[in-house]
């Protein structure tokens, strides 16, 4: 059989569940489901593997509670913590979800020293900031999904309004995992063709509003809670770059040194993602108003991470 990275997905809830989901079905990796309730992830990793005989995947999952179970992790996927609800922002999560992630990372640390850490929970970028500092792990083997799913988002919103085939859409979508995000339209692309020669620039700055407001719109419709299909199709895309050692260069929320003018702060740019976690950081042309909105995200980012005292 095939190599098959065994990856820790920490969180059994809507993200976490449907990330196992994924990547058990698309035989991608050996799964431990692992969540503080009791039953839940038991429940739910049996349930998925019940499907196995009808979905003919080879690939395993194990529900926990005990964090021993996650001992040798090639990757540790961390979507614990609390979801918005409507009307609240990603940085009102801050202080709570700040307290859980801490704590995840601790014990998954313990366990998988060698491990990537991959981060989801709310707010991203100061998690991700969080998760580096609490592991002590160099930083190309901690970083956080963003980007891969605001970039999703807004190829979705153009294929929509080209009426085209929505893999065909390649976006790109920088910046922070907020209302500050930076859709980049001149480095995306449809079959190659950049769509600021498709699109009018006004049809563009519409889409460019509703991918920043693309979580929102879910949770306005959901009320209870927020994405998880589209966000989990992101983490399966990142961790298939790891486990395949591909080099894909994905958007990611990586720590930066330097590279667009940014140091010492995660914020999201194109990442090259291989076995070992960020092997390079791809410094892409911007336009000016495109790099002073990066660097003014970065130092949002910055500001939340330091009411962290870390
Ligand atoms: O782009 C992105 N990065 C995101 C981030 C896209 C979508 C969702 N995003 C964030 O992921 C969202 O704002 C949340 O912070 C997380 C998880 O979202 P999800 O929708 O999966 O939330 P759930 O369904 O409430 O699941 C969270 C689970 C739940 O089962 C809890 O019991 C569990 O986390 N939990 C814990 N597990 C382990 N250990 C601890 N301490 C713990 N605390 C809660």
């Amino acid at each position: 059989m095939s190599y098959k990275p065994k990856v820790t997905v920490v969180g059994a809830g809507f993200v976490g569940a449907t990330t196992a989901q994924r990547l058990i079905e698309k035989d991608i990796a050996d799964v431990i489901l692992i969540d503080v309730v009791e039953g839940l992830p038991q429940g739910k990793a049996l349930d998925m593997m019940e499907s196995a005989p009808i979905e003919r995947f080879q690939a395993s999952i194990k529900g926990t509670n005990q964090y021993e179970d996650t001992k040798g992790s090639d990757v540790v996927v961390i979507t614990a913590g609390l979801a918005r609800k409507p009307g609240m922002s990603r940085d009102d999560l801050l202080f709570k979800n700040a307290e859980i992630v801490g704590g995840v990372v601790t014990e998954c640390v313990k366990y998988s020293p060698d491990a990537i850490l991959l981060i989801v929970t709310n707010p991203l970028d100061v998690m991700t900031y969080l998760a580096w500092k609490k592991s002590g792990f160099p930083p190309h083997r901690v970083f956080g999904m963003a980007g891969a799913l605001d970039s999703a988002r807004m190829a979705y919103f153009i294929a929509e309004e080209l009426e085209c085939v929505p893999h065909e859409v390649d976006a790109m979508v920088l910046g922070g995992h907020g209302d500050e995000m930076v859709p980049v339209p001149a480095h995306t692309k449809v079959k190659g063709e950049p769509i600021t020669k498709l699109l009018s620039p006004e049809k563009i700055e519409a889409i460019n509003q509703r991918t920043r407001d693309g979580g929102a719109e879910i949770v306005k419709h959901l009320k209870t809670g927020s994405a998880f299909y589209a966000p989990s199709s992101s983490v399966v895309r990142m961790v298939n770059a790891i486990a395949e050692d591909s080099g894909e260069i994905i958007p990611s929320c990586v720590y930066l040194t330097g590279q667009y003018g940014i140091k010492d702060v995660y914020c999201g740019v194109p990442a090259q993602l291989g076995r070992k976690g960020v092997r390079a950081v791809a410094e892409i042309s911007l336009t000016e108003n495109e790099k002073a909105a990066l660097r003014q995200s970065a130092e949002h980012v910055r500001e939340n991470c330091a009411k962290l005292n870390l």
